[in-house]
């Protein structure tokens, strides 16, 4: 089949053709990084689903190889669904995934590595005992699936989490096993919460209260938080708490200093989903992989040849205040960094647009950080405004305001009549300042007719401290993914531009706050082409 190159990325993971979506068992094993993925072997949409692998010795340079888990056997004739890899003691690898069987129940299987001497541990086996765990009475067996990375308790036994839901109640229930073959389904989930409908892809981990080093999925002790993820199959919007987990009682309890009934803390306040992190042994830092979906429509996709993309990994620590983690791309990345422009000390007037020129901006990685100098004109906060999403789709990059918006024009063409829209907006409360982040796609094609959402989240930063708040995007031909204020607030979007394309892309900084902003530093990076499953 022709593929179609004009919106493939450069440096996000994708194999050379087909279906993509979620990440499944990443990990670090013998220094080498394994990711898998839902892939399509035979084309641009979902279905046929199998375990695509690639290996890498940086995240950056992908090597594929074959597929690790493909439909074979009874308990997984109709789709190898998503699931985690735990390293067990005396360094063995083993996945766990979601089998569909040939009745559409959900089960779940393990397999190992055939051969731990091959460094790419390309072949897999699935012994015939499979399903491990089956949906017994209790459970729905359609939704029953996606097994995290397991744990052990102080007894020893093993435990995991299986995505599920009851009624409206999504559910984390939870196993036991003592040789990680025989799996017990405990009486009470390790949590569960009403109105949020099917939890897909759970992820639960502990991250450190001080510093940005990662913890291993099986530590426990003093000075952790853990985290709790789900994937909202209803909203397709993810979202975490974070919280203390009693492990006599094996319960999670969130902190209740952000919602767990799916309006609370995002990863990303854009287009990524069914999330993964594992633990790097080798740089000691907890890495969060995410899909990043088409906002095409599928007959594109099929032009296309391909649908999918992964998001760069990102390193996940917990913030300083303890409220929210901090997200930043691994600095691996940074190694395809090539030319480079920079802008230092410029001010950027009320209404105006300073374009950042000598690169090719179509594959960028721009980092920036805004000086306000005075907020004598921002505008007092609304405490209507609840949905950060809902306020940037009203306040638009083009609506002017006292303090932003200002930020990027990212995919821009010469005329600005195509360009996605990066920005931050400041507000004034009576508990302080408050900072609104958006995605502006609005004008990211002359192309009709496609799917182009407003994104938003809130920024929990201390902006009257030094008065700067910075930005990354990494920009990539059809993706653009937003790192505001060092990693608070993320913002993922898909776009299609039709003339901001190659050397016809381009960058400009912009402020439609009636405040003047300036650019403290501004650099920008050409970014080169990694070797991409052979691409
Ligand atoms: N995708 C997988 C499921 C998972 C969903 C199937 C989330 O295992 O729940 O491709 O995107």
């Amino acid at each position: 089949a022709v593929v179609d190159n004009q919106y493939r990325t450069v440096f996000h993971f994708q194999p050379p053709r087909n279906w993509i979506n979620d990440p499944n068992g990443p990990m670090y094993y013998n220094g080498i990084y394994h990711f898998f993925y839902q892939y399509n072997p035979y084309g641009a949409v979902w279905g046929n689903i199998v375990w695509g692998h690639s290996v890498s010795t940086d995240l950056i340079n992908w090597i594929a190889v074959e597929p690790a888990l493909y439909p074979s056997k009874p308990f997984d004739v109709n789709g190898c669904w998503s699931g985690s890899a735990t390293i067990l003691p005396g360094n063995k690898p083993v996945i766990l995934y979601t089998g569909v069987d040939p009745k559409n129940r959900q089960v779940q299987n393990i397999a190992f590595p055939k051969n731990l001497s091959d460094p790419y541990l390309r072949e897999w086996v699935k012994p015939d005992y499979n399903p491990i765990m089956d949906p017994d009475s209790g459970v729905n067996a359609s939704a029953f699936r996606d097994p995290t990375t397991a744990w052990y308790g102080s007894d020893g036994h093993w435990r995991l989490v299986v995505g599920s839901k009851r009624k409206h109640r999504g559910l984390a229930i939870m196993y036991r096993s003592k040789d990680f073959i025989h799996w017990i389904k405990a009486k009470h989930p390790l949590h569960s919460a009403n109105g949020t409908g099917m939890w897909e892809c759970p992820d639960f981990y502990p991250v450190s209260m001080e510093g940005k080093l990662g913890v291993d999925t099986a530590e426990y002790g003093n000075g952790l938080k853990y985290v709790l993820k789900n994937s909202l199959d209803v909203t397709r919007y993810e979202y975490y708490t974070l919280g203390t987990y009693l492990r006599d009682i094996d319960r999670y309890i969130p902190d209740g200093t952000s919602a767990d009934d799916g309006s609370g803390l995002r990863y990303d306040y854009g287009n990524f989903y069914a999330s993964k992190t594992f633990y790097d042994e080798g740089k000691k830092r907890r890495i969060l992989w995410g899909w990043s979906n088409e906002s095409d429509s599928s007959l594109d996709d099929v032009g296309k040849g391909w649908a999918g993309i992964e998001a760069i990994p990102r390193a996940v620590w917990l913030d300083t205040n303890g409220r929210q983690l901090i997200q930043w791309p691994v600095e691996e990345i940074e190694t395809l960094r090539g030319k480079q422009v920079s802008v230092m000390n410029k001010n950027v007037k009320s209404g105006e647009v300073v374009e950042v020129s000598g690169i090719m901006t179509s594959q960028a990685d721009v980092e920036v950080t805004f000086q306000l100098s005075t907020l004598d004109k921002i505008e007092p906060f609304d405490s209507m405004w609840t949905d950060p999403q809902k306020l940037c789709e009203q306040k638009g990059a083009d609506v002017t305001g006292g303090v932003g918006p200002f930020g990027l024009l990212a995919l821009a063409s010469a005329n600005r009549e195509e360009q996605t829209a990066v920005f931050f907006r400041l507000y004034s409360s009576p508990k302080g300042y408050i900072g609104l982040m958006c995605h502006d796609p609005s004008r990211s094609t002359v192309r009709p007719g496609l799917y182009k959402p407003t994104f938003g989240g809130w920024v929990d930063v201390d902006i009257k401290k030094n008065g700067m708040l910075s930005l990354r995007s990494l920009i990539d031909r059809s993706v653009v993914e937003s790192f505001g204020a060092e990693g608070r607030t993320c913002i993922t979007s898909r776009v299609y531009p039709s003339v901001a394309v190659d050397g016809d892309a381009h960058l400009f900084v912009f402020n439609n706050g009636a405040e003047d902003v300036k650019i403290s530093e501004l650099k920008a990076w050409e970014m080169m082409k990694p070797s991409m499953n052979g691409i």
